[in-house]
């Protein structure tokens, strides 16, 4: 019987890459994300794959939405295999003092309390099943903090904590945990980072080579081959061309 994932934030960047991915060997697919259209848009295409997909729109801040979507599942789409939490997002980048508390709370209450919440629906069958796989999308953002990322630097270290604290928690389970922070990935990121300033998003990406959604859908493939006896606990995966959260060789000046 084919596995089944379900993958958060499938509307975009790196989770439709993900989707794509494990669509192409065979996993039948729950997918999220609050963009309906898209979400219907990529169950076409991926059915054409001769897999099934059950799209789920809802919003993974609202605590009750999800609690809903995920409890009711048909009884098909219950047994859970992977849970792949990458939906999430940076608001802005000031100093702390210039910040705005509207984009402190749209990251914390996504990449934080968001991720809490599909995890707290989803892990009990996996309890009760003795197996089961999660990957959380992390950030090289959780592993150093950068210039004016303060709060979206924060959430990532708590992603990070949450990943660690989940590993030891469901250890009695059989449950693999693992954690993969990207460096600089060109996607929708920086033009939401940015509240739609495309020409500043860009510039993020000049002079260098980024790497794409594609690359780390590649590593989360990885983790998700290797046999039941092996956890990759932490994966951090950057560009070439970058070294530190903010240290980039770029090939020229790209103002
Ligand atoms: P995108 O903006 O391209 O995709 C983000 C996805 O998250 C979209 O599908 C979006 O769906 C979903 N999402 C955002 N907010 C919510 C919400 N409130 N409820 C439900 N879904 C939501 O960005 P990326 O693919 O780059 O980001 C994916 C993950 O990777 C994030 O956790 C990000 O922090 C992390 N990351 C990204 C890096 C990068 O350089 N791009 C580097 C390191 C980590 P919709 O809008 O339809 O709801
Ligand atoms: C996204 C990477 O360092 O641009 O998590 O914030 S960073």
């Amino acid at each position: 019987m084919s596995k089944i994932a379900l993958v958060t934030g499938a509307t975009a960047g790196i989770g439709e890459a993900t989707a794509s991915k494990l669509a192409e060997e065979g996993f039948n697919l729950i997918l999220t994300g609050r963009r309906e259209a898209r979400l219907l848009h990529l169950k076409n295409k991926l059915e054409q794959r001769n897999v099934r997909v059950l799209p789920l729109c809802f919003d993974v801040r609202d605590e009750t939405a999800v609690k809903q979507s995920l409890s009711q599942l048909p009884q098909e789409w219950q047994q859970i295999d992977i849970l792949i939490n990458n939906a999430g997002l940076a608001a802005g980048l000031s100093s702390l003092h210039e910040g705005k508390s509207d984009d402190w709370n749209r990251m914390i209450d996504t990449n934080l309390k968001g991720l809490l919440y599909v995890t707290r629906a989803v892990t009990p069958g996996m309890v009760a099943r003795g197996s089961g796989q999660i990957i959380n999308i992390g950030s090289i953002a959780g592993k150093e903090v950068y210039p004016n990322g303060n709060v979206y630097c924060a959430t990532k270290y708590a992603v990070d904590a949450l990943t660690r604290g989940m590993r030891i928690d469901l250890l009695p389970y059989g449950i693999r945990v693992t954690q993969i922070c990207p460096g600089a990935v060109e996607t929708e990121f920086s033009l939401v980072r940015f509240h739609g300033d495309a020409s500043r998003a860009g510039k993020v990406y000049e002079g260098f080579e980024n790497l794409v959604a594609g690359d780390i859908a590649e590593c989360i493939w990885f983790v998700v081959t290797r046999p039941s006896h092996v956890n990759v606990n932490d994966m951090v995966v950057m560009p070439t061309a970058q070294a530190t959260a903010t240290l980039f060789h770029r090939t020229y000046n790209p103002r």
